[in-house]
């Protein structure tokens, strides 16, 4: 039997719209959702209804590929002006999703890896050096976090080096991109209408867009004037052939690949090192852990081998008990092939875009126990084979998971193993964890102090 979806009280014509606070739109849905356990609520966007599931049950339903696809709306279908059809932002059935996939997986794949060890050591160095040079500053976790996942998606990815460490202020590709990100989530909250009266946001919005664009052609531009022995991901890009067709990536979408690669290469992982050290610095018995398994793996020697990495098995719980609080890409969505019924009792249309709520899924009481708390034992060898799939995406779903998975693990635990086997790291007293959404998620104004260890 058919049942309407659960709904908040609502306005006429603008639906939920005057009520959803732009900016933290993420938070608002996942306090929303503790007052919906059957694990589904819909939300109407001035007219635009969209059903948003959070329990693993119902999850578990709308990730079968075989009934559902992924699909784009508000805010990730405002950013095709940007990343246009890279990998991120085509939609499944688009020629280039296909050919750039068969294209570009190698070079995520095991034996690739290896190759990102030395950009990362040398990105995550720089960090260690602005860390010993501190002095005893305050420094705001989430820039130090962006300057170092930024330059080394750049410098794995693309040989190309942004030097955040040497300026005083970030790079301006990252202004740039935190104001094209946060004005795609502010267009979420508003009604098509207002871009008219926003003429000024909409001006900012294409001319950061131009900007971004100028840095990545540069970027492109530098390789093809001095081709470079480095086999990287650019390489691969402007020489790789689908294996089936003989293909090739155009230049306009390699651009978009670039761009896709810069932001979601960077983002995402500078939000997951900055809610793990904040983690850390509220739960010591966890830290005090991991800081030893760091210690015992570097033994002594100022970074670790590539072969040394899988040997930190407890850090690596540490970043994925972090993901599973604090998803930084909180949100994916799904659309269904044909109308369906979920659990047999919500009706959604078919094409209708689902929103799968990844911090709200990642509480389901049905499958975490306590869970809010801070709890790394829940990924333990022993422990994790437990934990359902489709009760944790922190990186997506099937053929249309992250692509850069292992890159962001391998990339977060040298860099968090570096910082604890190096620093003695001081947060504010009691500063309350506060959160910035642009599309993704990260602590906003948590600094810290750090002493070189004795
Ligand atoms: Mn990543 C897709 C989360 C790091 C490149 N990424 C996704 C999706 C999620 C995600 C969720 C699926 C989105 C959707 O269904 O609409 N990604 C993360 C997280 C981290 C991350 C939480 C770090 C932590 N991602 C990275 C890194 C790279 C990267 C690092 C690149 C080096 N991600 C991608 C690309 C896609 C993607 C490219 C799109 C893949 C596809 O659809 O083919």
């Amino acid at each position: 039997p058919a049942e309407r979806l659960p709904m908040p009280p609502r306005w006429p014509l603008l639906g939920h719209l005057p009520q959803l606070p732009s900016g933290r739109l993420t938070q608002y849905f996942t306090e929303l959702a503790r007052g919906y356990p059957e694990g589904i609520f819909e939300i109407d966007f001035a007219g635009y209804r969209v059903p948003f599931v959070f329990s693993a049950r119902l999850v578990e339903e709308v990730l079968d590929e075989r009934r559902f696809r992924k699909t784009m709306g508000p805010p990730l279908s405002s950013l095709r002006a940007l990343a246009g059809d890279g990998l991120f932002t085509a939609e499944g059935d688009e020629p280039n999703w296909t050919l750039a996939h068969r294209i570009l997986v190698p070079a995520f794949g095991q034996r690739a890896r290896q190759a990102y060890h030395a950009p990362m050591i040398e990105v995550a160095s720089q960090l260690l050096a602005h860390g010993r040079c501190s002095r005893g500053q305050w420094l705001d976790v989430s820039d130090q976090m962006t300057r170092l996942t930024l330059d080394t998606i750049a410098l794995a990815g693309f040989d190309y080096r942004f030097d955040s460490f040497g300026r005083e202020a970030p790079h301006p590709f990252v202004a740039a991109m935190v104001r094209v990100l946060s004005e795609a989530m502010r267009r979420t909250a508003q009604p098509r209408a207002a871009r008219w009266w926003r003429w000024r946001a909409r001006r900012r919005f294409q001319r950061d867009i131009a900007y971004l664009h100028a840095v990545v052609d540069e970027v492109i531009r530098q390789r093809r004037a001095q081709p470079s022995p480095v086999r990287d991901l650019l390489a691969l890009m402007l020489e790789g052939q689908d294996p089936k067709t003989g293909a090739r990536l155009s230049d306009e979408n390699i651009r978009y690949q670039v761009i896709t690669f810069l932001i979601a290469g960077h983002e995402t992982t500078s939000g997951l090192l900055s809610f793990a050290l904040h983690a850390l610095l509220r739960n010591p018995e966890v830290l005090a852990r991991a800081r030893a398994e760091a210690d015992t793996v570097l033994a002594g020697r100022e970074v670790p081998d590539y072969a040394d990495l899988e040997r930190l098995v407890y850090i690596e719980q540490v970043l994925e008990e972090t993901l599973r609080l604090w998803p930084t890409a909180p949100a994916f969505q799904v659309a269904p092939y044909e109308d369906v019924q979920l659990a047999g009792r919500w009706p959604v249309r078919k094409n209708r875009r689902i929103t799968v709520l990844l911090p709200a899924l990642h509480r389901d009481p049905a499958v975490w126990d306590e869970p809010e708390r801070f709890d790394p034992e829940r990924f333990s060898p022993e422990r994790r084979a437990a934990i359902a799939p489709h009760a944790y995406r922190p990186f997506g779903n099937g053929s249309r998971a992250c692509i850069g998975r292992q890159f962001a693990m391998m990339e977060a635990k040298i860099a968090l193993a570096l910082m604890l086997a190096h620093f003695e790291i001081e947060a504010e007293p009691d500063a309350p964890l506060r959160i910035v959404e642009t599309l993704t998620l990260k602590p906003a104004g948590f600094r810290v102090r750090v002493q070189p260890r004795a």
